[in-house]
């Protein structure tokens, strides 16, 4: 069953980073994964790229052929991969039922809000069996202002409304909000999406009066949705990504598949084989949906943790980090110093071991002549 991620979100925010960071994170794991570019714009790609759209079109050929701009360009080529859905489809069969696909669309926001090419595309991935989830990267530095705020978080949500697929909504380069002064609140107002009406003293302050009843109503339709929410992501923080993966692994359903454990197919170690009794009521069940729908737990999984990691306290977590890398990377090189100091032991010792052997073979060597000599021996005595 193959399972998914269609990644989406403004250009910048951030999403073929994540996707190498993905794959770097997966390959250390031995979980599988592969990576569809479906951004024909996409010119030197940062990760391995299982199945490329730039193999099916470009956008710079669309763009001389038809005296397109870059953006009506890239609407085209979206469209054009809807028409020749088969490609797409081919390739992905090659990549097996078990794959674990994330796609990386374009930037341009109307991809996944408006048009219709790319709702077609996930929708057509769907019926073929694909599990996906909508990982959606907003940069973490629209929170800093709330007018920004407001406007990704309508961005989200009409993302949400118009893929209609699990959909974890992420702020990115959290781990560069720092830099952009105090927030106005602590992080977890911004990721929980919490009473909004706070806000409104700060939209009126920044925008003239006239836009204050827009202002609430905006407010209140996002609220009346209660659907945005965010995790966080600072791409090169293995904790930060393991949180965000275990938050989509739950969102597209990876998390009930039980892992292949090698040479027993018939689960992980505790696995109660009852076939025949209803899904329900199998004794495995309980366990895997209250782990799978529990809390997130360990370092950096609540905001408040993130927030101390990444804007409070963040040159002592710095520091601390470089201090554990030093001594993990003098660690590393002792053991290396000790391996070979061993194997040239080893080397000496197997060196001196043939030379005795050599000598055992010589003394060994003639028998008769040994006699003889015996013989000489006696004879001269
Ligand atoms: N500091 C920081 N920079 C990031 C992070 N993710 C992406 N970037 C940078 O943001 C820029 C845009 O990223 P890119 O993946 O090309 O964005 P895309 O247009 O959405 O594909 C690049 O310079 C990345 O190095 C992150 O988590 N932290
Ligand atoms: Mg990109």
């Amino acid at each position: 069953m193959p399972f998914g991620e269609v990644v989406c979100g403004a250009p910048g925010s951030g999403k073929s980073t994540y996707c190498y960071g993905k794959h770097q994170l997966f390959t250390a794991f031995q979980r599988p994964i592969s990576i569809v570019n479906l951004d024909p714009a996409n010119d030197s790609l940062p990760y391995p790229c299982a199945i490329d759209i730039s193999e099916l079109i470009t956008l710079h050929d669309v763009m001389d052929k038809f005296g397109l701009g870059p953006n009506g360009a890239m609407l085209y080529c979206m469209e054009y991969l809807e028409a020749n859905y088969d490609w797409l489809e081919e390739k992905l069969k090659d990549l097996g039922g078990d794959a674990y696909v994330l796609f990386d669309l374009p930037g341009q926001v109307e991809l996944s809000t408006n048009h219709e090419s790319v709702k077609h595309i996930v929708e057509k991935l769907t019926k073929s069996g694909f599990r996906l989830a909508a990982v959606h990267l907003c940069d973490a530095h629209y929170i800093t202002d709330a007018s920004k705020y407001i406007s990704i978080l309508l961005l989200s949500l009409r993302a949400m409304l118009q893929l209609e697929l699990p959909h974890i909504n992420v702020l990115s380069k959290i781990d560069l909000l720092g830099q952009y002064g105090d927030l106005e609140f602590n992080l977890d107002f911004y990721t929980e999406v919490q009473d909004l009406s706070y806000l409104a003293n700060s939209l009126s302050s920044s925008l003239p009066p006239r836009f204050a009843a827009l202002n609430i109503a905006l407010i209140s339709l996002v609220e009346d949705f209660s659907l945005v929410g965010f995790e966080t992501l600072a791409v090169e923080d293995k904790s930060s990504m393991l949180n965000l993966t275990r938050a989509i692994d739950r969102a597209n359903g990876y998390v009930f598949i039980p892992k292949p454990v090698p040479g027993n197919p018939s689960g992980p170690p505790g696995t109660v084989n009852a076939p025949n009794l209803p899904p329900s009521a199998r004794p495995n069940t309980y366990a895997l949906f209250s782990s799978a729908a529990g809390p997130l737990k360990g370092p950096g999984a609540h905001a408040r943790d993130i927030q101390e990691r990444w804007i409070d306290e963040k040159e002592a977590y710095d520091a601390f980090e470089k201090r554990e890398w030093r001594k993990e990377g003098e660690m590393i090189r002792d053991a290396e110093a000790r391996r070979k100091a061993a194997e040239e032991v080893a080397k000496k010792k197997e060196g001196t071991e043939r030379q005795r052997g050599g000598i055992r073979i010589r003394e060994r060597k003639d028998p008769q002549k040994d006699r003889l000599h015996n013989q000489m021996d006696v004879s001269e005595g």
